[in-house]
């Protein structure tokens, strides 16, 4: 016990729990914790827009692992930071929010306190997985260690712990929020059986692995091998694998080609996935085998697709119970030779989809180091054009808005990731129209000096929504915008910027970028020149 502040109990929590870098902005109701970051070895990552702080926040825990926390004011911060929490939900990344809320007593309504809001909290709750206010300084933590553990056991999704702005000014005799050990869900041995039976006797068996089995890679990459089963892996998944081994079927699990190889499978084993549309947009997959699903969330195991065999369990655990059932058999060869035949289809329908972007593509990839991270956003050229086009190669490599799809995600979260992996090469590839969601973002990369290149695809406006309204038959209303100078805008926010001609062009500025003083941003015209 010791005595303390709610806002000193706050910060030695985080500490406890490991965090070491919050993406915030201060404001006047979250100072008392200001005031116990340094002293907590804390850094402050100063993000310009609080839906920056969660998008760091979520870039942060995608690559390195761990909790990303946000750190904000109450009221309109707190409400800046809903898409980007929800994004983190939709997509299943731990990230935890910590903001004041309103006094104890403060009534419901409208009293004209600064940064009220009808109901902050319920306004939260309705996008994170738990919000929890506290009402003592004793409570916080116990919050604190609540909420890592909701993000680390089970199914990671973001959580909010609000703190009343009396409370974190209080001081009282309490004690420090410490980790809890968690354990690992795993299988009952029967279904674990039942699948190492289906997969022992199969003929074409396939893998497809989501976000799930992101900490799975090598458990994944062994059953592969031993199956010689071809690996599709979703958005979320991409590079949990790597892309170009001699299995890897890629990320277009929307590809016609990849629906008619899954139909083909007499056992197909799903890994962390949840076979949504914002993966399948092309119709779903019909499958006719036998179905092996494996996630963590008993919630989960049955959406959108219904598997015969159901393995409610942490991934790792899973695949190393099956790796050690099927023991030394192996039916790799026949596989392997099928699988090529269907990595060469699925690579060629992915080229067409993605042919507008091919020299932007191979110029990216001709300077990516094997553990590049890449940040895209909702555009077509991260869709159609990266997704399945660049190969990458690690775990967690690709972030992605996937499930939620919102625009302005690509900067923030490539910043997170950066702070995270300071030493990895990490680029963000945006859209002209969601880079403007999210712009000012630059600055805070520049005033940290991170050698972050941001790649802005330029049609000239919301060029698929363009599309789509062209499709319905309908002039175009609101698509078009004039393409600002984003070099001059990169250049003015402290950054470089420049005007990329060609794709070679691209291939050396981008190297370039990555080895600069501050970020870079580097303006192409879709097609090739700006
Ligand atoms: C926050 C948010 N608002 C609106 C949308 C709807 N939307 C989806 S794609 C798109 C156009 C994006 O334009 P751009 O980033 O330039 O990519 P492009 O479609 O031109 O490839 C819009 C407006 C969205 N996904 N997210």
């Amino acid at each position: 016990m010791a005595l303390m502040t709610g806002g000193e109990a706050v910060a030695r929590s985080l500490a406890a729990h490991g965090t070491d870098v919050v993406f915030g902005i201060p404001g006047n109701h979250n100072l008392p914790i200001y005031e116990h970051l340094a002293s907590n070895n804390i850094r402050h990552f100063l993000s310009r827009h609080e839906q920056g702080c969660g998008f760091a926040a979520d870039g942060f825990a995608r690559v390195s692992g761990r909790p990303g926390v946000a750190l904000v004011t109450a009221g309109p911060a707190v409400l800046n930071t809903l898409a980007a929490l929800s994004q983190s939900y939709a997509d299943s990344i731990p990230v935890l929010m910590v903001s004041p809320g309103m006094p104890l007593r403060h009534p419901h309504g409208s009293t004209g306190h600064l940064h009220e809001v009808k109901d902050q909290q319920a306004a939260v709750d309705a996008v994170v997985a738990v919000s929890h206010r506290v009402s003592s300084v004793d409570e916080i933590g116990d919050a604190i260690t609540q909420a890592f553990a909701d993000m680390t056991a089970g199914r990671p999704r973001p959580v909010h712990v609000e703190i009343p702005i009396d409370v974190l000014d209080e001081v009282a005799d309490t004690e420090v929020g410490l980790p809890l050990a968690t354990s690992v869900v795993s299988a009952p041995v029967g279904q674990l059986k039942r699948a190492a039976v289906a997969l022992a006797e199969c003929s074409r068996p396939g893998i497809v692995v989501g976000g799930g089995a992101r900490a799975a890679s090598a458990e994944v990459l062994r059953l592969a091998e031993k199956l010689g089963a071809a690996v599709v892996t979703t958005t979320n998944g991409k590079g949990i694998i790597p892309e170009d081994h001699p299995l890897s079927l890629g990320a277009g699990a929307h590809l016609h080609t990849v629906a008619e190889w899954a139909r083909s499978r007499d056992v197909l084993i799903a890994v962390g996935t949840d076979f949504g549309s914002s993966d399948l947009w092309n119709g779903g997959w019909t499958l006719d085998g036998t179905l092996v699903r494996i996630d963590i969330d008993p919630r989960q195991i049955g959406v959108n697709v219904r598997p015969d065999v159901s393995l409610v369990s942490d991934a790792t655990t899973a695949l190393r119970s099956l790796l050690d059932l099927l023991g030394a058999s192996s039916h790799g060869d026949g596989g392997k030779r099928e699988s090529a035949s269907w990595v060469s289809r699925v690579h060629e329908e992915a080229a067409l989809e993605g042919a507008l972007w091919e020299h932007e593509m191979k110029a990216i990839a001709a300077v990516l180091d094997r553990d590049a991270i890449v940040a895209g956003d909702s555009a077509a050229a991260c869709y159609y054009g990266l997704r399945a086009n660049l190969p990458l190669h690690t775990p967690g490599a690709f972030l992605y808005p996937t499930g939620s799809g919102t625009l302005g995600y690509g900067l923030p979260a490539a910043i997170g990731a950066k702070v995270a992996m300071p030493e990895r090469q990490v680029v963000a590839v945006m859209g002209d129209g969601g880079v403007m969601f999210t712009l000012p973002e630059l600055a805070a990369a520049a005033a940290e000096g991170l050698a972050l290149p941001l790649i802005v695809i330029d049609n000239g406006g919301y060029g698929q929504i363009r599309t789509n309204m062209g499709l319905r038959g309908y002039e175009p209303l609101g698509v078009d915008l004039p393409s600002p100078d984003f070099a001059a805008a990169g250049r003015a926010l402290g950054c470089h910027g420049i005007t990329i001609e060609s794709p070679e062009r691209l291939s050396e500025e981008l190297a370039k970028a990555f080895v600069a003083d501050r970020p870079t941003v580097l303006h192409v015209r879709e097609g090739g020149s700006a």
